[in-house]
Formats: C-alpha cells, structure tokens, sequence
C-alpha cells in the first residue's frame, strides 16, 4: 500500500476505488482508436471522451482543507537544490498563464480551462534534477501519489497552477496548489500538491498500483496497463 498520513487515507470512499479498479480490469471505455500520441489533424476530442461543460469533481472522498498559511511545497530525492517552498516562496516565483484541456479518465472532457501558477520548467530549474533522477512522485495532502517519468512532465505545457479563471483554485479542485499535466489524463495531475520526490526509477502512484496505466496518454488511449 501506499505511504499515507495517518487518518487521511482511512477515511477514503472504497467502494469508488472499488469501482474504478473494476472498470481498469474491465478496460471500460476502450475504442481501439487509439495510435497517435498527439491529436491527429482537427481533431480535439481524444477517443472514448465525451465533451462536458460543468467541471466535475473527483478525488477519494477526502478533501484536505490546506490554507495557503499552512501550504509547503518540499522536494525529495535526486536534486540539487531540496527546496521547500511556503506560499509566499512559490507566489515570489515567474508567473505563467496556460489554457489546456482537461481529459479525465472516467470519460469526460472539458476544454480551455485558463490556469494560473509557475511553470514545471521553471521549477526544475530551481531544484535542479540530478543525472540520475528519471522519474517523479507527486504526492498530495490526501495521502494520494501518482507518478511521472521526468521527460513526461518537462513541457512547456505543465504547471503548477494556484488558480484557475483568475481565480484561487477552490479546496475541491485541490486548491491552494495542483499539478496541471494537460497531456496526460487527469489522474496524474494530483491536488493538493505537497511534495515531489525524485527517483531514480519509475514506480506505481495510487491508481498505477490499481490497473490505471503508467503514461496516460488519452490520444493513445493509455486508460489502464
Ligand atoms: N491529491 C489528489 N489528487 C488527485 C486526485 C485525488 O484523489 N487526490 N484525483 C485525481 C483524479 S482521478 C482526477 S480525474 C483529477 C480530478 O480533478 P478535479 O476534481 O479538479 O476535476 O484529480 C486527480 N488528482
Ligand atoms: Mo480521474
């Protein structure tokens, strides 16, 4: 199991990891599109997907209140620089403005969400990665981890994002601070951001370690593995 915080984790709905373990082992969803790894020529909507308005909510049923008093963002494993950074550090940071669509793995979709934070190649360019490290462990206030090979999230596209419309990211979309790796399924893009370890080898988060697929690429449709 997972390193989890006391109490966090125990509170988690099981019966919707129940669920969606069973629509891993199902390969729910699954059209057999999938090839590419980018959109094909005017095309948006990744196979399988479906187009929302609403932005729904998904999390393990635990949402952790973090005020942005309380909020550090540390580093661990193979970097240079083991940072930890308070809201003020991270907001004293270059800013970027990013729009991206959402893809999540349960089906829907939802386009040109506007986000607000600092970018992942600036960050990486404070801690500094060492030659060994090749994989990355986000871990968040909920006790939940998902993981991501370095090369995957090192584009111009990912952020840590503190907002969203201009506006603070509400505490159920992971707010203060949440990942934001568009070309990912949502899953990987993990709320209430409090640490990023390191490592020198890739290794399942939360849902990998239950059927969920290592990359998730949507335009390959990488839903489970
Ligand atoms: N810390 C944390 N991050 C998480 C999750 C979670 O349970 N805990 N769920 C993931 C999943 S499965 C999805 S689809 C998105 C949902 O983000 P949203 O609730 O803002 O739509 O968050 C991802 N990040
Ligand atoms: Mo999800």
């Amino acid at each position: 199991m997972d390193k989890t915080e006391p109490g966090m984790l125990g509170k988690i709905k099981q019966k919707l990891i129940d669920t969606k373990q069973k629509w891993a082992a199902d390969g729910r969803l699954l059209t057999g599109e999938g090839a590419s790894p980018q959109a094909p020529e005017g095309r948006r909507l990744p196979p399988g997907q479906r187009l929302v308005k609403d932005w729904p909510v998904l999390d393990l049923g635990v949402q952790p209140l973090v005020s942005p008093r309380d909020w550090k963002l540390s580093v661990g494993g193979a970097v240079e620089n083991l940072i930890a950074w308070s809201f003020q550090d991270f907001m004293a940071q270059p800013q970027v403005e990013i729009v991206s669509d959402i893809h999540c793995v349960t089906g829907w979709s939802r386009y040109d969400n506007r986000w607000q934070g600092v970018s992942i190649k600036h960050f990486l360019s404070v801690v500094r990665p060492k030659p060994g490290a090749t994989a990355l462990m986000l871990h968040g206030h909920d006790g939940y981890t998902t993981n991501v090979r370095l090369e995957t999230i090192d584009q111009d596209d990912v952020l840590i994002a503190h907002s969203w419309e201009g506006k603070p990211l509400t505490r159920e979309h992971g707010g203060p601070v949440r990942l934001v790796m568009p070309r990912k399924y949502f899953w990987k893009s993990a709320k209430w951001l409090k640490h990023i370890a390191f490592l020198d080898k890739d290794g399942p988060g939360f849902w990998e370690a239950r059927g969920y697929h290592m990359d998730g690429d949507p335009w390959r449709e990488e839903r489970y593995g």
